[in-house]
Parts: C-alpha cells; structure tokens; sequence
C-alpha cells in the first residue's frame, strides 16, 4: 500500500508550527503532511486516530546516564540499557545521549566508545548517541578527537567537581581549544568542587550528615561561581560550550548577560530543578536520600519560578532529564549504597549523586503548562537535535528528511489527572522522586521510525529491543564561537 503508516486528526505540533495536519510515514521517515481530511481514500498499513491529540517530534533526552561505573558516589546503575531506553519509550522520548565513560585509568578514547557500544548495541528501544565523559584530558587523550568525530560523536562533557573527575582550569582551557578544533561541544557540570568539599567537611566535623545536608553543602554560590567561571574560560578559548542541568536562578543570570553579549553560551535544565525543593531531602528516615542529585533541589518556589522564565525566555536551550538511576534498597549496599554500622542511615556525602527522571520528562512538564507548545517541543526535542547534531533527522517532522518519530498525545481533559506512582513506571529504579506529583495528559502513543513502540490503552510496549540504532552525530547546527577575538598562541 502507499503508507506504512498514517496519523490522522492530530493537531501537529513543532518547535515553529501548529497546525491540523494529518502525517503519512512511509520506509521510517515522515513521508508527508497534508491538512486534515486530506489523505481520506488513501492507502496505509495502518491509520492512528489522534481525535485532535497533539502529535509531536519524538522527545530527544540528550543528558542519560546508562551502565555507568560509580563515579557519583557508590551505588551501581539501576537501569541497563534496555530498561533505561524501555522506559523512555513509554514517556515518548524516542532518542536517548548517554555517556561513554573514560575512568582516569583509561588511555584509549576509541576503547571507551567501543566498550560503550557493546552494552548498547542490539539492547536499545531508543535510537541512542553517547557523549564522551572525559575525566583526564592527556595530551594524547586531546590528540584522539578527531577520532571521536569519525565515530560520529561530536560532544563530550567534563565536571568541575568530584574526585575522580574534576579538573583544574588549565585543563579545561586544554579541553575547550582542543574541542574547538574538532568542532566538539563541551558540556560542562559547574559546581565549585573544593568549595563544596570544604563545606560538606565543616558539616561532618559538627555531624551534621543527614540527607539535607547536600543542599546545604552545595548553596547556590557554588553554582553560580562554576558557571561563571566556566562561561570566562569559553569566552577566552570562544568556542561554545553548554552548561548542564542549572538548578540556579542566579546562575541562569549570568548565563543569560552572557547570551546576550552574543557568546555561545547553551544551558540545560531538568524537571527536578521545577518541581523539587530542598524539603524534598528532608523526610523521615533516609527517605531524603531519593532526591539526591548535584547540583540540588533549591529552596523554594522562587527559584523554581526562575528556571520556568528561563525556558520561556530561551536562556535554557535544552530540557533534558538526567535520567541518574540507583537503586535505593540494594540487597547487598544499603539505602542508596551508604548504610554502615557508624551511621545506619547513611552520611549524605556517600549518597550517590542523581535521580531517576526518563520517563516522566515530558508528563510532567507538558502537564503544567507554563510553556507554549511550540517551546515545549523545542527545548525537549528539537533544540536537543540541532545542539547535537542530528537535525534534522531527530526533533523535526520534515517530509523526506526527518525519522517517523512521534509521540501522540491524548486529547487534552480526555484523562482525568492522577498522581505519577513508580509501580507505574518502566525503569529499573525501585522510586521516583516525582511520586506523587500531578499529570494531566500522557503519551498514548510513541513511533520509532515509523513503528509504533507504545500504545498506552491496553497494550504496552510494543516495541522490541534492538529497534533502536546508533545514531551518527555530525556538528552542532546551533552557533559557534567568532573565531576572532580568542586568546591564541599563534597570534603573538
Ligand atoms: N551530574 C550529572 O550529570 N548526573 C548525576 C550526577 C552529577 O553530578
Ligand atoms: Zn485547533
Ligand atoms: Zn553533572
Ligand atoms: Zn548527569
């Protein structure tokens, strides 16, 4: 027949349209839009009803963290990448980024990748890219570059902070002006790490160890100095560089004047910098623990109300989850991996680092509505593509160019609102810290490339493991740096 597939009465969303459109697929890729009604008589294999659901690119999470070592605190992944790309699906992300770990120990950046691809290859139900995470930036380790951008990787991340990662200043300038040559987007974790160190250390000499101690260990300084810190040595190197999950109005500040000096400053939020607060970390028992994640959960309501105008405004280019999983009660390590007989609940500095968050992404941020639709799309697909290089294929409804990627919504007020429970998730997480909290609207239905691998009424997953490929990256679609003003040796 004509059409493998068709989706009909939908309202078509895109980060620059919205319109009623009915979407034809055909051999994976978006084969045509054409006004409602209009494909009536025509021929597909089978023909989805949207009853004027939205219909969107896929969600593109560019910030996943899947079968990783302990890097963030002792615990061990929770998700696999089977597990951790199922339950994307089931939240209509249709691509994931992970990261491809380098431990300090490791000389070789293709060994890495290689290692990387064999967890992922033939157990992914999302197309998946990896960003190098680099911990030790060895001349010949700088040297390998070009190689990451022959295995069509085009972005790596570095961190100001914990001990088996953090780098001085010298070396992030070596990073940034080898990136720069390569055309790499550097993603960079800012947080000050001697600061927070000296911090959590004056906390434990008084015994102050519970939970809620890591947001008081981290205050919002120590954020907005890293951020700063980081947007100079971008600005003397001029070359872009992303900051990832900013939890801080006051950083976002400074990323925004620096926008608007026309630097190439890109920034990523997550949903636990909207809808968790430091309270969160202070419940009975060890329950704080469940909401750990760096930078943390900020004070109150007004910062949440900073990072939502940040994304209204642009200053935010991403929304991605950071999707972080341990296992909370692990047989064998205790409540998030830290319960020794000195402290049978644990010290906060041993709680490892991060939440789970793939899944409910795009529920909880589309259930608020406090974004345009249009901006919705953008900041949690198409944006994510064009940073990484791979618009527009990913993050766009481009007849003849862009995947049958989709996520087809229920009409809105078909559902009546209920409250996310983790039984209801997908990933291997034994919580989430959004439990509890409210959605009004879910995906009905996720397509890769033109399969449907969601249906929610009744049916599930439908997708298989191993539908999911690797995805080449080419360079970012999103500015660069002028080439002009940088401090460069090789002009004096
Ligand atoms: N940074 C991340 O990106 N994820 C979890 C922990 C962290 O510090
Ligand atoms: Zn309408
Ligand atoms: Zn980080
Ligand atoms: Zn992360």
């Amino acid at each position: 027949s004509s059409y493998d597939l068709m989706i009909i009465n939908g309202l078509v969303v895109t980060a620059s349209d919205i319109g009623h459109y009915d979407v034809a697929i055909k051999n994976e890729k978006i084969a045509l839009l054409a006004p409602t009604g209009s494909l009536a008589g025509i021929e597909a294999d089978k023909v989805i009803d949207a009853e004027g659901g939205y219909v969107m690119p896929g969600g593109v999470d560019a910030h996943v963290h899947l079968e990783e070592p302990p890097l963030f605190g002792k615990g061990r992944s929770a998700d696999t990448y089977e597990t951790g790309t199922r339950s994307a699906i089931c939240g209509g992300t249709t691509t994931v980024i992970t990261f491809a770990p380098q431990s300090k120990d490791r000389t070789s950046l293709l060994s890495v990748l290689e290692e990387t691809h064999k967890k992922a290859e033939n157990n992914c139900y999302t197309d998946y890219s990896f960003h190098l995470l680099l911990s030790n930036p060895t001349p010949s380790i700088l040297n390998e570059f070009p190689n990451l951008r022959n295995e069509g990787i085009s972005s790596l991340k570095i961190y100001m902070t914990y001990e088996a990662l953090q780098l001085r200043d010298n070396q992030i300038l070596d990073v940034l002006l080898a990136a720069r040559k390569d055309s790499i987007t550097t993603m960079i974790h800012a947080e000050n790490g001697d600061i927070l160190s000296w911090m959590t250390d004056q906390l434990e000499q008084r015994g102050l160890v519970e939970p809620k101690y890591h947001a008081t260990s981290r205050p919002q300084l120590v954020e907005t100095e890293a951020t700063n810190r980081a947007i100079t040595l971008s600005e003397i190197i001029d070359t872009p560089i992303l900051i990832v999950h900013v939890s801080s109005p006051s950083a976002a500040t400074h990323i925004r004047n620096a926008q608007t000096r026309g630097l190439p400053i890109y920034a990523e939020t997550c949903p636990q910098y909207l809808f968790l607060t430091r309270d969160d970390l202070d419940k009975p028992g060890f329950e704080g623990a469940k909401c750990v994640c760096s930078p943390p959960p900020r004070e109150g309501k007004e910062d949440h109300e900073g990072i939502w105008l940040g994304l209204q405004n642009g200053t935010f280019t991403v929304l991605s989850s950071d999707h972080c999983p341990f296992v909370y009660e692990d047989a064998e390590l205790g409540k998030k991996s830290v319960i020794s007989a000195e402290f049978p609940l644990g010290r906060f500095r041993y709680i490892p680092n991060g939440c789970p968050g793939i899944e409910t992404r795009l529920p909880l941020v589309l259930s608020e509505a406090r974004l345009e639709l249009s901006k919705f799309v953008e900041v949690t697909s198409t944006n994510a593509a064009k940073l990484y290089g791979l618009y527009p294929r990913k993050g766009a409804l481009l007849p003849g160019l862009s995947d049958a990627d989709l996520v087809v919504w229920y009409p809105p007020g078909r559902l009546e609102e209920w409250r996310v429970r983790n039984e209801e998730l997908h990933h291997g997480v034994d919580y989430t810290p959004f439990e509890g909290r409210v959605v009004r609207n879910w995906p009905r239905y996720t397509v890769l490339r033109g399969k449907v691998v969601w249906e929610r009424d009744g049916v599930g997953v439908l997708g298989e493991k191993g539908w999911g490929r690797f995805l080449r990256r080419g360079v970012s679609s999103l500015g660069g740096g002028s080439k002009k003003e940088a401090w460069d040796v090789e002009r004096f």
